[in-house]
């Protein structure tokens, strides 16, 4: 296992919804560490070029509607296989199809409207987190992080 940075969004419905403390507590009690973070409202070019992986498919309209329509959270998440862990914590994209106790599962309804992204691995995790962040936007968080990581 490798320390990883991952890239989180509380969507727009989050926002509204005023789970974001929710999910950052969820975040935090992982033991995972927030590196960056930004309130904002995504552009439509920024939206597509996130989501450029659905671009074909039916749902892509409304869903670069629905993550322009307000404003998220943008984090950086880091620890010790936090790509994956992020994915168990946030839940099978269909809330249907989420397990008890993940975010989706617990808090989410709807497929569109599914509080949170979370990268899917690696290679996506470096391409979205540039779409949010530069380099300056990084806090090193090393020394909160030791105390989760045992040897
Ligand atoms: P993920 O968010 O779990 O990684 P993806 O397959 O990457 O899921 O899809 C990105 C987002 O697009 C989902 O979170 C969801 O909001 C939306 N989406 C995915 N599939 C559908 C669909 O079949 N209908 C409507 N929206 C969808
Ligand atoms: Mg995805």
């Amino acid at each position: 296992m490798a320390l990883e940075t991952t890239l989180i969004l509380c969507k727009p419905d989050a926002v509204s919804r005023a789970l974001v403390g929710e999910i950052i507590s969820r975040i935090e009690r992982r033991g995972y560490v927030i590196t960056a973070m930004k309130l904002m409202q995504l552009s439509g070019d920024k939206a597509r070029e996130h989501y450029a992986e659905h671009k074909d498919k039916p749902f892509f309209g409304d869903l670069v509607n629905f993550i322009t329509s307000g404003a998220l959270v943008a984090m950086a998440v880091e620890g010790e296989g936090a790509i994956d862990g992020m994915r168990q914590i946030i839940g099978a994209t269909n809330p249907l199809s989420a397990a008890p106790g993940s975010i989706r599962g617990d808090l989410a309804q709807t497929i569109g409207m599914n509080l949170v992204h979370g990268s899917d691995g690696k290679a996506s995790a470096d391409r979205e987190l540039k779409i949010f962040f530069e380099a300056g936007d990084f806090v090193s968080r090393k020394h909160d992080l030791a105390k989760w990581l045992a040897d």
